[in-house]
C-alpha cells in the first residue's frame, strides 16, 4: 500500500462519511480549502449544502470510499462506524481511513484492526472543538496510529485544526482525547453542584460563575501542572497547603452544602480521601497525594 498517494498536490482529494455536525463542518472545511470532497450520508438530505458548495455525492459507503485515497470518517459512534465500513468493504483496501468519531482506546485498536484486515490503513483522531471553530486555531486534534499514514496526510488533517501525533498505538488519540473530556465533565459536574449552593443562598450564580472562570484562568494551570508533576513523582509537597491544615475546612464545606439540603456526595469524597491519607501519615503533604488511594480500594467510603 501506498499511503503517499494523491498527497503530491496540496489539496488532494477526500472523501467524508457522515454528514452530522461535525461530518459536515470536516467537509465544508476541506471544500473551502480547495480540496475535491466526495461525501456519504446515511441520510441524503443533509448533503444539500455541501453538494451546492461543489461536494461530489456518492450513493453508497463504497463508492463514497472508492473516490479518494484519504477517507474522514465522522458518525455517532464505533458501532456506525464498523457498520459503515463494513458496508464499504474491500473498497476500503488501499485506502487510508481517518476516523474522528469518538470512541474508547479499546474500539479505536478494534477498528483499525478491522480496516488492517481489509488491505486499508488506520489513523484514528478526536477532535476537541466545536464544529464553527473547526478549521481554527480554536480547535484540537490528537491523532494516533499508522505513522505512515499520518505523515502522508499530516498538512492535509492540519487544516482542521492544530493537531498532535499520539505515537502508532490507534488508542492513543482516544486516550488524550478521554482524559481531555473527562477531566472536563468531572470539572464541570462539581461546578455545577457548586451552582446549587450559591442559588440556595440566594446569590447570583451568573456573576458567580463570572468570578469562578476568573480564578480558573488566574490560579488553577499552575496547580494542575504542579498537580500532574507530584502524581509523576510520587512526591507530594505541600500544595493547596498541607493536608492537615486543608481538611478542617472540609467539614466546614460538607456541613454548609448539608445544611441547605444540596447533595453531599463529591465533598464528602474529599473529605474521606483527605482523612485517609492523614490517617496513614500523609498530614504534612499536599491535596496531590490523594491520587495514591484512588481505584485502589482504599479509600474509606464512610462518609459518602
Ligand atoms: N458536535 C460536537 O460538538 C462534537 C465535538 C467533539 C467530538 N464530537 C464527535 O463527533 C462525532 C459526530 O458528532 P456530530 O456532532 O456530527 O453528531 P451528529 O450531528 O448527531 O451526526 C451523527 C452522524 O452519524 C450518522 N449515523 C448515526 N448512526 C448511524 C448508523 N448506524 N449508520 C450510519 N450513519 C449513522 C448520522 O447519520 P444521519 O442520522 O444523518 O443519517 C450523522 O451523519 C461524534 O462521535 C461526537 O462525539 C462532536
Amino acid at each position: 500500500m501506498d499511503a503517499t498517494s494523491d498527497t503530491t498536490t496540496p489539496t488532494p482529494p477526500i472523501t467524508v462519511l457522515g454528514l452530522g455536525a461535525m461530518g459536515s463542518a470536516i467537509a465544508r472545511t476541506f471544500l473551502d480549502r480547495g480540496h475535491p470532497v466526495t461525501v456519504w450520508n446515511r441520510t441524503e438530505s443533509k448533503a444539500g449544502p455541501l453538494l451546492g458548495a461543489g461536494a461530489a455525492w456518492a450513493r453508497t459507503p463504497a463508492e463514497a470510499v472508492g473516490a479518494s485515497s484519504l477517507v474522514v470518517v465522522c458518525l455517532l459512534d464505533p458501532p456506525a462506524v464498523d457498520e459503515v465500513l463494513a458496508d464499504a468493504g474491500e473498497a476500503v483496501s488501499g485506502k487510508v481511513v481517518v476516523n474522528l468519531t469518538s470512541g474508547s482506546p479499546a474500539q479505536a485498536r478494534s477498528t483499525a484492526g478491522s480496516v488492517a484486515q481489509r488491505g486499508g490503513e488506520y489513523v484514528d483522531g478526536g477532535i476537541m472543538a466545536d464544529p464553527a471553530d473547526l478549521g481554527s486555531d480554536r480547535a484540537r486534534l490528537s491523532f494516533s496510529g499508522s505513522r505512515a499514514a499520518f505523515d502522508a496526510h499530516e498538512a492535509t488533517l492540519r487544516e482542521l485544526g492544530p493537531s498532535v501525533y499520539y505515537g502508532d498505538d490507534p488508542g492513543g488519540a482516544s486516550v488524550e482525547f478521554m482524559a481531555q473530556v473527562g477531566a472536563g465533565y468531572e470539572l464541570l459536574i462539581g461546578f455545577l453542584h457548586t451552582l446549587r449552593l450559591v442559588d440556595a443562598e440566594g446569590a447570583d450564580v451568573a456573576a458567580f460563575a463570572e468570578r469562578f472562570a476568573d480564578s480558573l484562568a488566574d490560579g488553577y494551570p499552575q496547580v494542575v501542572r504542579a498537580l500532574g508533576k507530584a502524581v509523576r513523582d510520587g512526591d507530594y509537597p505541600p500544595d493547596l497547603g498541607p493536608l492537615s491544615v486543608q481538611a478542617p475546612l472540609m467539614e466546614d464545606l460538607v456541613e454548609h452544602r448539608r445544611s441547605l439540603g444540596i447533595d453531599t456526595i463529591r465533598m464528602a469524597e474529599v473529605r474521606s480521601l483527605m482523612n485517609a491519607r492523614i490517617a496513614a501519615g500523609h498530614g504534612d503533604e499536599g491535596f496531590g497525594g490523594v491520587f495514591e488511594l484512588l481505584g485502589t480500594g482504599q479509600e474509606s467510603p464512610g462518609d459518602r
